[in-house]
C-alpha cells in the first residue's frame, strides 16, 4: 500500500500503534524462551507421550497415574520458569491499547499460565491449563497452581472420589465453548491479527487465522520458521518471538507527560 514502510518490523509497528481491536493467537513458540519445550520442535515437550493412547479420555481412564505424572512433570517444569519478553510484551501491548481506547484479545493455546504471570488479564485459553485439574465425572475443577506440591498420583475428586484429570483439551476433545466463541468472535471483527509462536497445525484454533483472513483483518505471523499459512500473510517475521514483539510495540509506546 502507499506509504507503507518496507520494513516489516517497521509497517507491522505502525499498523499496531494505529489498530483499535487487535487480536494475538500464542503457542509453545511464545514460551521457549522461558526454558519450555514446544509440542513438535527439537527435544519436543511430547516425546515419550505423543501417543494418543496415553493424551486421551481413554488413555487416562486405563493409567490416570501415568498420564497425571507426564503433566505433573511439565507443570514442575513451568514452576521453575519465569514469563519472558514475549510474555511482557504482549502484557503491555494489552496495557497501551486499553489506555488509548483500544482492546487486545489475547487468545492462546498454551497451558502453562505464563501470559497471566506476565500480567495479561482475560487470556482466552483454548486448551485449558495444567494449572487446573477436573473430574470427567462430576465436572468438579481443582487449582494446581505453580504452589500447590507435585503429586504422583491423581488426586481423587472432594465430590465423587474419581481420579482427577489435567484441566487440558486432548486431540478430538471439544475446546471450552465460550472461550472458543469469544475467540472466534475476536478474531472475525479484529483490525489486525497476530499469529505467534504457533505452528498452526493444530484446529480449530488455527483456523481463527483463516477467519481473521476472510473478515479482511491484516494478518501476520511471528515464528523463525514458515508455516502453511505465510504465503496468505500480510507479513511474516522471522525470529524469536521476544525480541520481535518487544520491537513492535515500541511504537505504541504512550507519549511522555508533558
Ligand atoms: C518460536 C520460537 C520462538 C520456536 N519464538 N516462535 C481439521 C479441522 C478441525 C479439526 C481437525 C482437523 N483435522 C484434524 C482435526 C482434529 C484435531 C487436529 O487439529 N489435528 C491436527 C493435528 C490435524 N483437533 C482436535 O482434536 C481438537 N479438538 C477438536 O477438533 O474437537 C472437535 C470436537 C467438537 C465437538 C465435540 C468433540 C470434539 C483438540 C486439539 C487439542 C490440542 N491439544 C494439544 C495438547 C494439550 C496438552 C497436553 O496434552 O498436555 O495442545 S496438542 C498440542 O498442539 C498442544 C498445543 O497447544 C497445540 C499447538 O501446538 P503449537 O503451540 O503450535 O506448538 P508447536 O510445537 O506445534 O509449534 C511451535 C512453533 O513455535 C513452531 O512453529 C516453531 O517454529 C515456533 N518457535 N521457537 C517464536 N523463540
Ligand atoms: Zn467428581
Amino acid at each position: 500500500m502507499p506509504g507503507e514502510r518496507n520494513d516489516p518490523i517497521q509497517r507491522v509497528g505502525d499498523w499496531l500503534s494505529t489498530a483499535r481491536r487487535v487480536a494475538v493467537l500464542t503457542g509453545a513458540g511464545v514460551s521457549a524462551e522461558s526454558g519450555l519445550p514446544t509440542f513438535r520442535g527439537a527435544g519436543s515437550g511430547w516425546a515419550g507421550f505423543n501417543d494418543a493412547s496415553l493424551a486421551s479420555p481413554d488413555g487416562f481412564t486405563a493409567n490416570p497415574d501415568r498420564v497425571w505424572q507426564w503433566h505433573e512433570g511439565l507443570r514442575a517444569r513451568v514452576a521453575e520458569v519465569t514469563p519472558n519478553a514475549a510474555h511482557r510484551a504482549l502484557a503491555e501491548l494489552g496495557r497501551r491499547l486499553g489506555a488509548r481506547g483500544g482492546r487486545l484479545t489475547l487468545i492462546t493455546q498454551n497451558i502453562d499460565g505464563l501470559h497471566q504471570r506476565a500480567g495479561s488479564e482475560g487470556v482466552l485459553e483454548l486448551h485449558g491449563s495444567l494449572l487446573r485439574a477436573r473430574c470427567m465425572a462430576c465436572r468438579q475443577r481443582i487449582a494446581m497452581g505453580i504452589d500447590v506440591p507435585i503429586t504422583r498420583t491423581a488426586p481423587a475428586c472432594g465430590g465423587c472420589g474419581q481420579p482427577l484429570r489435567p484441566d487440558v483439551v486432548w486431540f478430538g476433545e471439544a475446546l471450552p465453548a465460550e472461550t472458543l466463541d469469544q475467540a472466534v468472535e475476536s478474531a472475525a471483527d479484529c483490525e489486525l491479527f497476530l499469529s505467534v509462536g504457533t505452528s498452526a497445525v493444530v484446529y480449530p484454533a488455527a483456523g481463527l487465522i483463516d477467519l481473521a483472513l476472510r473478515s479482511g483483518a491484516r494478518t501476520v505471523e511471528i515464528n523463525p520458521q514458515p508455516t502453511a499459512y505465510t504465503p496468505r500473510l500480510a507479513a511474516s517475521i522471522r525470529g524469536p518471538a521476544g525480541d520481535i514483539l518487544a520491537r513492535l510495540i515500541e511504537p505504541c509506546r504512550p507519549p511522555h507527560p508533558a
